[in-house]
């Protein structure tokens, strides 16, 4: 996506934006804190600028990565039921929302009374939103840009109606497991007693199969790792040299989650928001879990945020789940 932000002020009538950005303040003292830990970490939202969108976006389309394919034949063969599910009318809100490609796929079944895209990533939240409401122009489209971890500021002037969040991709996966029943437990208290949750999870399965999604061949995921070096220097005003870091994905086992780290390739100090932070060779920042799940381990995790599975989807090879919940 490069067509930039004029097509902010050519805005459809039908879709509206709001912005809830966290302060430059703030985001300062989230990263140093992170960066000074004995494990130096770095919150994943923070891969997505325009620059990191676009990356996500080729990595979807790698031949090694299955994620988006499956779930789009899951979403694509079980529209109907899926939409009977979410009901006629709801307000359908997406955090998340990325390219707004997968909602593409229900809209025609769903007719929702209103649409709710919630990224962190302004500007490719912009430009997917106003796309959207161009080719949709019966569908009222209201983006929020804010981070989903910190509260969903709704606009005012949202219709009423059922509501139903759309949380595809497996993005639950990025969030440490208490984190993600916390995130869950907010979806329960947006959705009250009578929505419900519409939800992407990426299922546990070989070592190696995960291995190769996460290190492709042609280094689409090694970039977007290092892409969080540019966030860095953007907002700490530091002087990450991407040249002295390289990529490194595992399985974690155990844990049932692939976990991505940046290594430094020798000693080093980069000059951080006025002071230095040291690197040693081999040391790394850590930058994204993504945990695996099991249905019934998920099943668990959403039942301790008081949801319950009502019905769930697969693709033939049980590579990955989209599964229905309401209060249970
Ligand atoms: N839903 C899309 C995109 C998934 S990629 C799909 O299924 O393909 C993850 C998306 O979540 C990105 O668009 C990223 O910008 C957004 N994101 C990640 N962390 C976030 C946070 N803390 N708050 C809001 N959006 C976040
Ligand atoms: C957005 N999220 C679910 C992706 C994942 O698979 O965990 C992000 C990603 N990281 C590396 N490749 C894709």
């Amino acid at each position: 996506m490069s067509k930039g932000l004029s097509t902010m002020q050519q805005a459809a009538a039908n879709v509206s934006f709001h912005d809830a950005q966290p302060t430059p303040g703030d985001s300062r003292s989230e990263l140093l804190d992170g960066l000074t830990r004995d494990q130096k970490a770095v919150d994943p939202k923070w891969f997505y600028d325009a620059a990191g969108s676009d990356l996500f976006e080729q990595i979807t389309q790698l031949p090694e990565y299955y994620p988006t394919r499956t779930e789009i034949g899951i979403l694509t063969a079980n529209r109907q039921a899926i939409a009977e599910r979410c009901g006629p009318g709801c307000l359908f809100i997406e955090p998340g929302s990325g390219s707004c490609e997968k909602v593409r796929l229900l809209l025609d079944a769903l007719r929702p009374a209103a649409y709710i895209p919630l990224d962190i990533s302004a500007d490719f939240l912009h430009e997917s939103a106003h796309r959207l409401g161009e080719e949709y122009p019966w569908l009222q489209v209201h983006a929020v840009c804010a981070d989903f971890n910190q509260g969903w500021p709704f606009p005012d002037n949202l219709p009423a109606g059922r509501r139903v969040v759309f949380y595809p991709g497996s993005t639950i996966g990025n969030l440490e497991p208490a984190a993600a029943v916390g995130f869950l437990r907010r979806v329960r208290q947006v959705i009250g007693d009578d929505g419900g949750l519409l939800i992407g999870v990426d299922l546990h399965k070989s070592s190696q199969r995960l291995h190769k999604a996460y290190n492709d061949a042609s280094g689409v995921t090694a970039r977007f790792n290092l892409n969080i070096l540019n966030r860095l220097n953007e907002v700490l005003d530091a002087e990450f040299d991407p040249a002295l870091f390289s990529h490194r994905a595992f399985y974690n086992t155990e844990q049932r989650r692939i976990e991505m780290h940046l290594v430094s390739e020798r000693d080093h100090s980069v000059r951080c928001n006025g002071s230095e932070i040291d690197f040693a060779e081999g040391e790394t920042i850590h930058t994204e879990n993504s945990y695996k799940y099991t249905v019934e381990g998920f099943a668990g995790l959403a039942a301790s945020a008081g949801l319950s599975l009502q019905e769930s989807w697969f693709d033939e090879g049980k590579l990955f789940s989209v599964h229905y919940l309401e209060a249970a």
